[in-house]
């Protein structure tokens, strides 16, 4: 069985050209800087509407949106006066579920509360 001699050295591994070291037969490969874009974002927006009250739609933004009690508040307040509020941002798969979310827990209450979501900078 062949077993390896501890006190003789390893020999170097053989010597490979470099490629790019110039002469006649070198071979330059390009250097390309690889740029990777951002994933676009989407916002949840959720509307206005004349109907759900104003503590569902506060608890709704604190469950799936993550907002404390005054966060929600205000923001709350905003699609109450302007018509409509960015209640998160987030990729196009999660903000997508979370407009399911909000979609399902309105129609179980009974409310006609609806939010969308759409790309930033839309
Ligand atoms: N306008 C509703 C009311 O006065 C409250 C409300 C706020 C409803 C925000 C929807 O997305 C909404 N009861």
């Amino acid at each position: 069985m062949a077993t390896n001699n501890p006190f003789k050295p390893t020999p170097p591994p053989p010597q490979v050209p470099d490629r790019d070291v110039g002469g006649s037969d070198s071979v330059v490969l390009e250097r390309r800087t690889q740029r990777v874009e951002p994933p676009q974002m989407y916002q949840v927006v959720m509307l206005n509407d004349d109907y759900t009250p104003m503590e569902f739609v506060v608890v709704v933004i604190q469950e799936f949106f993550g907002k404390d009690l005054e966060a929600a508040t205000q923001i709350m307040l905003k699609i109450h006066l302007d018509g409509k509020g960015v209640c998160g941002v987030y990729s196009k798969d999660i903000a997508a579920t979370k407009v399911d979310q909000v979609l399902d827990a309105a129609h179980k209450a009974g409310h006609p509360l609806k939010c969308i979501s759409e790309p930033v900078d839309f």
